[in-house]
């Protein structure tokens, strides 16, 4: 019990001593992890999109429950971006992820905003309203992809 005790709280004060490049243990599990937010999040904001583009019959209910988790998974991938995830294999995240960071930061944040104001949109139940932060939502997938994502 008492090593329990102490393993515990080393554990706990190594999570709080340790900069946000230390929370993965191996840069391909940063890689791992960002990829994976983005594509639960592009899964799931993609069963809006086919809402907002009437592909399948808007249900109110469907949209704010599938905007909910895109808005909390658009606060995850930009952790695993620190120090040293820059170039492993199988990314298509460029160099200027690094090069310009209060650039990238601007545009996550920006996703942040927007996704936030998307699931707001949703509660209304208004599918005009969806469909415009929808559209808004895109473009600033796009625009972070078309500066930070290679082809
Ligand atoms: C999606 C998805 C993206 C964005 C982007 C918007 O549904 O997976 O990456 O929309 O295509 O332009």
């Amino acid at each position: 019990m008492k090593a329990f005790t102490f393993i515990a709280a080393a554990v706990t004060l190594l999570a709080f001593a340790a900069p946000a490049s230390a929370q993965f243990a191996k840069p391909e599990d940063a890689i791992k992890y960002r990829q994976s937010a983005l594509s639960v999040m592009g899964t799931h904001f993609g069963r809006v999109g086919a809402m907002a583009n009437g592909r399948v019959p808007f249900d109110a209910k469907v949209a704010s429950d599938n905007t909910e988790i895109v808005a909390t998974m658009a606060k995850l991938p930009w952790a695993g971006f620190g120090p040293g995830t820059e170039g492993g294999a199988n990314t298509k995240a460029k160099p200027e992820i690094w090069t310009e960071q209060a650039k990238f930061k601007e545009n996550s944040d920006k996703l942040v905003a927007e996704t936030a104001k998307l699931a707001a949109a949703a509660k209304t139940g208004n599918l005009d309203a969806l469909k415009t932060a929808f559209a808004s939502t895109a473009g600033t997938c796009k625009a972070c992809h078309d500066a930070y994502r290679d082809k």
